[in-house]
């Protein structure tokens, strides 16, 4: 069934490109991470264990690419996936990333992650694996799936972030920074130690060594994260198990190529377009009143930001955002449009990267 012959415009909106620029940012790793933007390293924490940094970084954008967020963070954990085992009182470390950068990107459930290393396992803890049985402990290593980092890796099926509040993540043990010294106080992940190296300051236990290895720290790499971090609108996240899960990829695009398709509601059923992460839907009839109910790989979105405006041919517009694809791959958008008190199936649109 149809209801009166209503065409829609359909138009991407072109994004707004101002030219290459520099993109700042803060990130905080619980205990070290490995920073990629577009495939590209870089940053690595110098701080591998404590204390608890907070990192500034800076990189170049063209203004035109897409972006892609990729974060390494490892929580500390040995072979048993306990630290302090030598300290007669070993426990399992909880890990947390949180990070905001200057273009408005900032952690989010949106992010997706892969877990890399998991443990102790469940099954090792059955068989007596605990704090005074790590000889009974096993992880499990997943790996580094190749190029995870780069631009083209389809991370779609990587789960969810979870999200944690700054009292169940922690800030950690907040460093600071001396003059000659750099960045302290160190300590020993085996056994709380206080490092002796330089006076415990831009020093790193190495637990293949077992060695205390100085690291060249910058005073903005330095950075206490609640100091810089409390108040941003960025959140703590990790995945499933906080102390479990020990060394976490994250991912977070942001799609910026834009294209536009015309949807007929009188006929149209599925067609065929091109990822956005926004959409303009321009209603010729004035008397119509335009809305859409939009999923997204089969989750509803809840509340689309509908925004009408009159276009420049005084058709009206809704315009909507909160489209904000997480993925390289391909989108699966369901639209279903309301216009005059009637609804319009529209279709499937598969919005490929
Ligand atoms: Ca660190
Ligand atoms: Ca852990």
């Amino acid at each position: 069934m149809h209801g009166p012959t209503t065409v829609f415009l359909l138009v991407l909106v072109l994004a707004h490109v101002s030219g290459a620029e520099t993109i700042t940012g803060i990130i905080y790793c619980d205990n070290y991470f490995e920073f990629y933007f577009n495939g590209e390293l870089i940053q690595k924490d110098p701080m591998t264990f404590t204390p608890h940094n907070a990192v500034e970084v800076s990189f170049g954008w063209d203004g035109v690419s897409d972006k892609h967020y990729a974060i390494l963070c490892q929580d500390y954990a040995s072979e048993s996936g306990y630290e302090y085992i030598d300290g007669g009182r070993p426990q399992l470390g909880d890990g947390a990333l949180i990070a905001e950068f200057s273009d408005g990107t900032v952690t989010t459930p949106e992010w997706k992650l892969f877990v890399a290393n998991h443990g102790p396992t469940e099954e090792s803890e059955q068989a007596g694996c605990d704090g005074n049985n790590l000889d009974l402990c096993e992880v499990q290593e997943n790996g580094n799936p190749v190029n995870w980092a780069a631009e083209d890796f389809d991370y779609y099926q990587w789960e969810d972030a979870t999200v944690y509040s700054a009292n169940e993540a922690g800030w950690g043990r907040a460093p600071t920074w001396e003059e000659g010294l750099g960045c302290c106080t160190a300590t020993s992940p085996l056994d709380r130690s206080t490092l002796t190296l330089n006076n415990g300051c831009s020093v790193n236990y190495d637990p293949e060594t077992g060695q205390e290895v100085m690291a060249t720290v910058s005073e903005s790499e330095c950075l206490s994260p609640r100091d810089v971090l409390g108040d941003s609108v960025a959140v703590f996240l990790w995945g499933s198990d906080l102390e479990k899960d020990n060394r976490i990829l994250f991912r977070y695009s942001i799609l910026l190529d834009t294209y536009s398709f015309e949807l007929d509601f009188g006929n149209s059923t599925s067609m065929n377009a091109t990822n956005t992460s926004n959409v303009e839907m321009t209603n010729e009839e004035e008397e119509s009143t335009p809305s859409l109910d939009i999923t997204i790989n089969g989750e509803p979105q809840e509340e689309p930001e509908v925004e009408k405006t009159v276009d420049s041919n005084d058709g009206e517009v809704a315009k909507l955002g909160g489209l904000n694809p997480a993925s390289s791959s391909p989108l699966h958008l369901r639209l279903q449009a309301f216009a005059v008190g009637a609804a319009f199936m529209v279709g499937s649109i598969v919005l490929q990267h």
